[in-house]
């Protein structure tokens, strides 16, 4: 199966159960007791392999999703419309390379080098979000990102904030207000379009046409066929389910779309009084998968334009480096 090169065993329950067998049945009843009195695990904590796993896997598939998240919108910046929103843009795309390091700092501290995640990345065994393999074809696609989304983002992120393991749910918390930001920017900039020319408002709602199913699928398969969610939630590293997400953002999002003056292309979409929420149609799950699987629209491209930044990027680092080892020997001649 093609899966995080990071993730826990293919087989369901056979790695899992292997090491835990190894595992001190005492340390495991104080890892579970802070677990349930909803404490915070630290890296300096013993914890099991498997939630050290599944973390890793989670993360670094967050730290890919952000680095690779700046590449649709990167797209635009020679392209906005004004200096205003390009100098928006450029602050937009900086923000999700900060998220990314935040992020695999955050992975680092689980004992998995920034090298190896980024070689899971390069190689095409690891994940990144489905969303970021579709083109943005018009500048409106930049203020549907910030709206759809980062809006579900923001979504699956506030819950993040309380995640129980300490340096991942801290990370979240200062990417929730940046991303904030960038949701209100996205939804700002459509504002603007929509109060102009007839053409400006087609581009809008042809960009909400073609993002909205993509934004559903974001948050995951339906809890039903979620392989991961169970033990990712015993464990408080996740504190809402995937299908659960999705409710909230449809709900929050109708009334937005509605003041927008654009419509959700989904014909079943509708207020349900007696559930509280509203009712909608059928996610196209295969096409999903087909994504996840690097068989979307711009997999390739995406994965090969990372490639080449890092390998133009190597000369950087060796002098990054370089000037570290530099600082340490003269350290070390000055404390001598
Ligand atoms: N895309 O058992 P499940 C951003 C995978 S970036 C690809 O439900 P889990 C932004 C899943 O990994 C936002 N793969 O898994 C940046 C698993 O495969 P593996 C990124 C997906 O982990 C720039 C399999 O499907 N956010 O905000 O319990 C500009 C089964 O799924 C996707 C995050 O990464 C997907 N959409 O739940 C703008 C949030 N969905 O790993 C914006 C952190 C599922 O077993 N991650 N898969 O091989 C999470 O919250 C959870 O990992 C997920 C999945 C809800 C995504």
């Amino acid at each position: 199966m093609y899966t995080q090169s990071f993730s826990v065993s293919d087989e369901p329950g056979k790695q899992q159960k292997a090491v835990l067998s190894t595992e001190s049945p005492e340390l495991m009843a104080r890892f579970d007791a802070r677990i349930d009195a909803d404490g915070r695990i630290e890296p300096q904590d013993w914890m099991p392999e498997a939630y050290r796993k599944t973390l890793v896997r989670q993360i670094s598939q967050h730290a890919h999703s952000e680095i690779v998240g700046m590449l649709p919108e990167g797209n635009w910046i020679s392209r906005a419309p004004s200096l205003k929103r390009k100098a928006i843009l450029i602050a937009k795309v900086q923000d999700e390379g900060g998220h990314g390091l935040y992020l695999y700092s955050a992975a680092e501290t689980l004992g998995t080098s920034r090298d190896q995640m980024l070689d899971g990345l390069h190689s095409g065994k690891a994940k990144y979000s489905s969303i970021f393999n579709y083109p943005t074809l018009n500048w409106a696609d930049v203020g549907v990102i910030g709206w759809l989304v980062d809006g579900a983002a923001i979504m699956n992120q506030v819950p993040l904030c309380r995640c129980s393991y300490g340096p991942y749910a801290r990370a979240m918390v200062r990417v929730c207000k940046e991303e904030s930001f960038h949701q209100r920017q996205g939804y700002e900039g459509l504002l603007v379009m929509m109060q102009g020319t007839e053409e400006q408002k087609a581009m809008v709602q042809d960009a909400v046409n073609r993002w909205w199913w993509k934004c559903l699928a974001m948050f995951g398969p339906p809890d039903a066929d979620s392989p991961n969610s169970a033990q990712g939630m015993r464990w408080g590293i996740k504190r809402v389910s995937n299908d659960d997400l999705r409710q909230k953002f449809i709900d929050a999002t109708v009334p937005q779309a509605k003041v927008l003056g654009v419509t959700l292309p989904d014909p079943d979409l509708k207020w349900n009084e007696e559930r509280g929420h509203h009712d909608y149609g059928q996610i196209d799950w295969s096409e999903f998968w087909d994504t996840v699987n690097g068989n979307g629209p711009c997999n390739k491209e995406r994965l090969s334009t990372r490639v080449k930044a890092h390998n133009d990027g190597a000369w950087v680092r060796e002098a990054a480096i370089a000037h570290a080892r530099k600082q340490q020997q003269r350290q070390i001649k000055e404390a001598a």
